[in-house]
């Protein structure tokens, strides 16, 4: 998969040190070749003799506004570095909200054009022109999109075949499928634990040491449904099954 940043701060998708994606998974994906990502700075597209890429917002009000055509020429010309069509994607607080189903979608695409604005805002009328799908990874407001496009690009990364070492842990995790009684739901994770044994007086549970393949998944499975039901119950309420909510699991 190939992914491309717009961004005033295309140094933040650099190969400077701390920088997220440089770390992990995302660098493992690409040096498998599963994924390559490239930022584009949107001032390159400037053509305005400072490079202007914001201007003064109409109506008035603080702060300032990223112009139409830096965005549209750029979004043109780096799609045109590669016939494989990209999948528009703006980071944005007014986005819809971002979840592991959309994830999967986009690990899928051949080719991901992703545009994070900075300053108040992008002029709305390239937004239109462009009709980029217009995703958000919270409510609050970050000081741009790129934070956001780092988080998508990281949780499609583990999504790529071949990127995780343990082909299973990608569908073991928080919000995988989890089949139920009547179809799938996404369920959060089980507690995980380590040696030692004992730890400040805290012990591990007895199943986990009992050998009992069986029982051991059967009690992962009763945690995850537990949680779920007791952290995030919005994650069961769209379920027909009305077995989800008991704990005989
Ligand atoms: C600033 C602002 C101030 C008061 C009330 C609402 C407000 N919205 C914004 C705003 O959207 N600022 C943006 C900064 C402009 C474009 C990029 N920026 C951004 C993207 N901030 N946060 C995101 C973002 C993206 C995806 N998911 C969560 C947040």
């Amino acid at each position: 998969m190939r992914v491309d940043i717009l961004t005033t701060f295309p140094e933040m998708f650099g190969a400077g040190a701390g920088a997220a994606l440089n770390s992990s998974i995302p660098s493992r994906a690409r040096a498998s070749g599963a994924l390559e990502w490239y930022a584009t700075n949107i001032r390159d597209y400037a053509t305005d003799k400072h490079q202007k890429t914001d201007d003064r917002p109409f109506g008035g009000g603080p702060g300032m506004v990223m112009m139409c055509q830096p965005v549209w020429d750029a979004v043109n010309a780096v799609e045109a570095m590669d016939p494989r069509p990209a999948t528009r994607v703006l980071l944005t607080p007014q986005g819809r909200r971002l979840t592991q189903g959309i994830v999967e979608s986009l690990a899928a695409k051949p080719r991901l054009l992703l545009i994070a604005g900075h300053y108040e805002g992008i002029d709305e009328r390239v937004i239109e022109a462009l009709a980029p799908m217009e995703l958000s990874i919270g409510d609050y407001v970050l000081s741009g999109g790129e934070l956001a496009a780092m988080v998508l690009i990281d949780a499609a990364a583990r999504l790529l075949p071949g990127v995780l070492g343990h082909e299973d842990s990608a569908s073991q995790d928080s919000f995988s499928h989890v089949p139920t009684g009547a179809g799938t739901a996404r369920l959060l994770d089980c507690p995980h634990y380590t040696k030692p044994r004992d730890w400040m007086g805290r012990s591990v549970p007895e199943v986990l040491l009992s050998g009992d393949h069986g029982a051991i998944a059967r009690w992962r499975s009763e945690q995850r449904r537990s949680r779920t039901l007791e952290r995030r119950p919005d994650l069961l309420a769209t379920l027909p099954d009305p077995d989800n909510a008991s704990s005989s699991g």
